[in-house]
């Protein structure tokens, strides 16, 4: 990446960002230690710690003592539900926030003063990293509220300094009037909100020179590199991928720094593995698996050793950037996400891959599987980018034809193309719904 050669990296915490491994180890320990003593406060954690032979933080002598606490899963904080985890008095508690709890009972977590401000400082990190600073304008784009997106990178943004506009998500004609009326520099949105903002940009005749921006940061969801590299041809922009989870604080887990090529985990707050989600051991570094996080910057809500269901691998070699925490591999998928169409094993980003790398096709797609008589039917619509005229049936034919053919070549499955009109298929204002499974009962 020649990125080393060009770039003069930022770091908001040099020391820790860059701190030797065998010191980065030690103080995984220490706090690791810590995380337990606060988990063996709540019931569950007492038990399950109890039944695997640990019974004080002292009983974990070394890291490898990791291996010995059992796992947490979705399931186990639900059944916590509402107080269940919360490890210090409740008058010590200044927030909570919960996931979006779309499947039954939400998961809350609790966050005291301390918690916060580390959380924030994990953010400030993140943000400074991708090279901005108290000059920049940054409009954060996502929602706020319950869901951790919105006051995560308010809080962090404004501790790097920035001017911070908390315009939340949807309203497009709004954005624009925000970016253009305050010259904003940085945006923060999920994918597939930028892509609809751009396709909304040509609606109202906005064009990008009429912007100041520079920067993006997108997460919150899954989205390959083709639609970063589009996002960023469209707006021309810097796209840096942002991962985080509700259980392990929000966003701020993992970056990308100015590289762009990987997102840093932040091994001072969190221990990561990568596990093979049947067996549950942990895979050679560099194998796709399962992340399993543990939260080490959190006394409120002690977490270990947590299922996220999220499928990645670690990069083997070190980053040019100098920072000494690993990097993830863009997020594949979840492992629920995962497809089963006549018999094989389709995930949306190999379908979302394949479309976005082909440029007459538009910005929004959706993928409707559903039963036709014994077999399964995959549908794939997509809209169509604005050169493309509607009424001629030709070019669209061959388009239609080209998609399926690439897809087809993908993921082994013959599907069914639907080409859509700029602008007509459903856009939602948080993480985009990409998939309808039509066969399970409850869509
Ligand atoms: O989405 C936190 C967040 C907010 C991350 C803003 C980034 C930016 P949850 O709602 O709990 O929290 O959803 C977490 O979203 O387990 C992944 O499946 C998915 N996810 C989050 N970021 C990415 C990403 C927030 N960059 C779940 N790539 C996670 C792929 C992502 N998937």
């Amino acid at each position: 990446m020649s990125a080393a050669n060009t770039v003069n990296f930022q770091y908001w915490n040099k020391k820790m960002e860059t701190l030797p491994r065998a010191e980065l180890e030690a103080w995984q320990l220490d706090k690791l230690r810590e995380a337990v003593g606060f988990a063996l406060r709540t019931p569950f954690y007492r038990e399950r710690l109890a039944a695997a032979g640990i019974t004080d933080a002292g009983g974990i002598k070394t890291l490898a003592d990791l291996k010995r606490i059992p796992f947490t899963a979705k399931n186990d904080l639900r059944d916590g539900f509402p107080y269940g985890f919360l490890s210090i008095p409740r008058d010590e508690v200044i927030r909570l926030h919960a996931s979006s709890g779309t499947t039954g009972t939400p998961t809350t977590i609790y966050f005291s003063r301390e918690d916060i401000a580390r959380w924030t400082s994990f953010v400030a990190r993140c943000i400074y990293g991708t090279g901005c600073t108290q000059r920049d304008v940054f409009q954060n784009m996502i929602t706020y509220g319950l869901f951790t997106g919105g006051l995560g990178f308010h809080a962090g943004g404004e501790e790097v300094g920035m001017l911070v506009i908390p315009s939340g998500a949807g309203n497009t004609s709004r954005q624009f009037r925000l970016m253009q009326d305050f010259s904003v520099t940085v945006v923060h949105a999920t994918p597939s909100f930028l892509l609809h903002l751009e396709a909304k940009m040509r609606e109202e005749g906005v064009r990008r020179e009429d912007l100041s921006l520079k920067r993006a940061f997108a997460g919150a969801e899954p989205y390959s590199e083709d639609t970063r590299r589009r996002i960023e041809g469209l707006l021309n922009i810097d796209v840096y991928n942002s991962y985080g989870l509700s259980e392990m604080n929000g966003p701020g887990v993992a970056f990308e720094c100015q590289c762009k090529n990987g997102l840093h985990i932040w091994e001072d707050g969190y221990i990561a593995e990568i596990v093979n989600p049947d067996t549950l051991e942990n895979v050679p570094d560099g194998e796709t698996g399962e992340l399993v996080l543990t939260c080490l910057c959190r006394e409120a809500t002690p977490i270990l050793r947590y299922r996220t269901r999220d499928l990645s691998a670690f990069y083997t070699e070190p980053c040019p950037c100098g920072r000494t925490h690993r990097r993830l591999h863009r997020i594949k998928g979840r492992s629920d996400d995962m497809l089963i169409i006549n018999g094989v094993n389709v995930f949306p980003s190999q379908i979302e891959e394949v479309i976005m790398g082909i440029k007459e096709v538009g910005n929004n797609y959706l993928i409707v599987v559903e039963k036709e008589g014994a077999l399964d039917r995959l549908t794939v619509k997509t809209e169509v980018g604005p050169d493309i005229f509607m009424d001629d049936s030709r070019p669209l034919n061959a388009l239609k034809e080209r998609i399926r053919k690439t897809l087809q070549a993908s993921v082994t499955i013959n599907p069914r193309v639907e080409l859509h009109e700029s602008g007509s298929l459903p856009v939602s204002e948080g993480k985009a719904v990409r998939v309808r499974d039509m066969r399970k009962k409850d869509v």
